[in-house]
């Protein structure tokens, strides 16, 4: 198996009395309508039903007086249409057929995926009656693909997009692309990388994101492109970009309309702007607000949407980045423009292993925010170290921001459900590339599926997701599926734990993967990582209460409550906010060194465990995947241990405290890991 079918299998059910049973279920496909997405939806559910069953199933144009069908519906009434919005589905059996109803042709594509999954994970049908429908309105992957093929921070290989060979080559894989996306939800793809070129909006690339857009129209899926803010200057020809200037309103106006003569449905604009150097209405002494609304206004006969980033810190020596989104944008709450939307990284820095949710979400209650995620494993050990990541997201979605009295979740400040807004967005930055198998490590693709599983339920648990994700990935035997499940649910800790324990963050400089707590040169001090730890003689972690940076006071008294003080500060949170003596005793009775050094010896000696619980998975495994999974394994279990080494050795300097037993001193000095990582960093 290459994993290049990922969670859409369809192979063969090995138990013949369930493939019987679902084959009374199945005997025809009936559907009314013929358009592309209807077209869609056959299509999967002949295949799947081809593949799961082993039979092919005739398609009519409608059930008529037979009875054991599946049949496919556009329109609802009555009590159906009250509980479904535009996109969602109800699958029940009614007069001896299955039928999958929903208001538009895309809500029965997503029953008709949401029925092969029952299929897929061995559920009865024989009584189904199921609901659902997406909480949140875009669901969007955010690649960071740029035209030359490369993948900002992709660990898959190259980009999925042959730039080179659009719009007359349609690579077969950019269906599967859709077909994958289209069986979560995922309803939206900003093709591009935020750090834009240009390039994207000449003609000549258009033509190439219409052909991708043709390709994701059928599976409901809209296009969207990154734009680089400069663009009127630097492709336009204009002396400027400022946005309040008449001819370079005048651009994007005409910009936006070529673009949807190319692409009539065209998503809208994701914009990164002011931050990390790239362009923006600051240049020109303007605003995000001016940034932002000029697009929207270009965007204003279309349905379209400006969705605007608020990851931006400026350059600042004494601040605290922690603070800096807070302070650009709460600001202007009110004064976007109603297609506008803010994305909002999910923590305050940046995909750190764990960050507390960012103080955004508590405060702009009168602007729609969008959250982004990030898939690709950034600062969670590349391709190697498995992180399964829908505790990541759960985590941060189900925090409590108080924003409007107990119960104000970051889910519902995202779901619209809070503040009453109609723009819900949840983004991913996708772990997708060149690589057969789509992710690199096979078990990454749980993270696109468990994003886009989570943005349309963000109810659903970390633990159902991971069951499903490998009963339609891996295997179906029960034994191994509580294997590997266990391993997905701990992954995460085990990662932070000898990366980033106890609230530590950003231990590297620009590569983001060899440990460097060390590091203290770098052209901003907040690209340093002794920025983020602040070691010192008295202690570690980064003071940022009122006698610190107050950052704390970014959120609600609640939410600061809970954390500004030291002595009941939840442990995942406690270097964020407070600089802690080496000799402190924490809850868990053994000082901050020895927790410490108890998490840095314990995550390592974890991933041992991972790697037995993935043999004992093995006899149930394809063998090819099982090789591979078992290979970045023992790559991880070494560089856990060289990260480790590296935050023990380094820290030390500082508690001047020996290793407590029964741990051992690592066998190498300091100066040997840095030295391994100054090997690893060498260009
Ligand atoms: C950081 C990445 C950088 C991205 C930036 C962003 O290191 O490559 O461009 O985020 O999100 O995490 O804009």
């Amino acid at each position: 198996d290459d994993g290049y079918r990922l969670w859409l299998k369809y192979d063969r059910l090995t138990d013949a009395t369930v493939r019987s049973g679902y084959a009374r279920s199945a005997q025809f496909i009936a559907v009314s309508g013929s358009s592309p997405v209807l077209k869609s939806a056959t299509n999967e559910l002949q295949l799947g039903l081809q593949g799961l069953l082993g039979t092919t199933v005739p398609t009519l144009p409608s059930a008529g007086t037979r009875q054991g069908g599946i049949v496919l519906t556009v329109g609802v009434s009555g009590a159906d249409a009250n509980e479904l919005n535009e996109e969602g589905y109800r699958i029940v059996k009614r007069q001896g057929n299955i039928l999958v109803m929903g208001k538009t042709d895309v809500g029965v594509l997503y029953g008709t995926f949401a029925l092969l999954r029952q299929l897929q994970t061995g559920q009865s049908v024989d009584a189904i009656n199921l609901v659902s429908s997406p909480k949140v309105k875009l669901r969007m992957l955010n690649h960071w693909d740029n035209p030359n093929g490369t993948i900002e921070r992709g660990y898959a290989g190259g980009s999925l997009w042959k730039w080179s060979e659009l719009p007359e080559t349609i690579d077969p894989r950019y269906k599967d692309y859709a077909r994958a996306n289209a069986s979560l939800g995922i309803n939206g793809t900003v093709v591009n990388n935020v750090n834009a070129s240009a390039r994207m909006l000449t003609g000549e690339y258009l033509q190439k994101v219409a052909a991708l857009a043709g390709v994701m129209r059928p599976y409901g899926i809209k296009v969207y492109l990154s734009v680089y803010f400069a663009a009127p200057k630097t492709l336009g020809g204009l002396k400027t970009s400022d946005p309040l200037d008449p001819e370079v309103r005048k651009w994007w106006t005409d910009k936006t309309a070529e673009i949807h003569r190319y692409i009539p449905d065209f998503g809208g604009f994701l914009v990164k702007a002011n931050s990390e150097g790239e362009p923006g209405p600051q240049d020109y002494g303007r605003t995000h607000v001016d940034g932002a609304n000029m697009l929207a206004a270009a965007m204003k006969p279309f349905p379209g949407v400006v969705i605007w980033r608020a990851f931006v810190y400026k350059a600042d020596p004494t601040g605290d980045r922690f603070k800096a989104a807070y302070e650009e944008f709460t600001p202007f709450d009110g004064q976007f423009d109603p297609k506008v939307i803010v994305q909002v990284k999910n923590g305050p820095i940046d995909f750190q292993p764990r960050e507390p949710f960012s103080p955004l979400f508590g405060a702009m209650p009168k602007t729609p925010l969008g959250i982004e995620f990030q898939l690709t494993q950034e600062y969670l050990g590349f391709a190697t170290h498995l992180v399964y990541e829908a505790p990541v997201f759960k985590e941060c979605l189900e925090s409590d921001t108080y924003a409007a009295g107990k119960g104000s979740t970051v889910a519902r400040v995202i779901d619209g459900s809070l503040h009453g807004y109609s723009q819900t967005l949840m983004a991913g930055v996708a772990n997708t590339g060149s690589d057969r198998n789509w992710t690199g490590n096979p078990l990454a693709q749980a993270n696109w599926y468990a994003f886009g599983r989570i943005a349309w339920d963000h109810t659903l648990t970390s633990a159902a997701i991971a069951d499903e994700w490998v009963n339609m990935t891996l295997t179906r035997q029960p034994q191994a599926v509580s294997h590997v499940r266990a391993m997905l649910l701990r992954s995460r800790d085990i990662y932070v734990d000898y990366n980033a324990p106890i609230g530590l963050s950003r231990p590297w400089t620009g590569v983001h993967f060899a440990p460097e707590p060390w590091q203290n040169k770098s052209p901003r001090p907040d690209w340093t990582a002794v920025y983020y730890h602040r070691a010192d003689s008295v202690g570690l972690g980064f003071d940022r209460t009122a006698t610190g940076s107050n950052a704390l006071a970014q959120y609600r008294p609640e939410v600061r409550r809970q954390w500004e003080n030291v002595d009941n500060c939840p442990l995942p949170y406690l270097l964020w906010f407070h600089h802690v003596p080496w000799t402190k005793q924490l809850s868990t009775g053994r000082t901050l060194w020895d927790e410490l050094c108890t998490r840095f010896y314990t995550s390592a000696d974890s991933v041992r465990w991972l790697q037995q619980e993935w043999t004992l998975a093995k006899p149930a495994l394809d063998p090819v995947l099982y090789t591979d999974v078992a290979g970045r394994l023992a790559t991880q279990h070494r560089e856990a241990i060289w990260w480790r080494d590296a935050w023990v050795l380094y820290l030390q300097e500082f508690a001047k405290k020996p290793v407590p037993k029964p741990f051992k001193q690592p066998e190498q000095t300091l100066d040997d890991v840095k030295k391994s990582v100054d090997i690893y960093l060498l260009r």
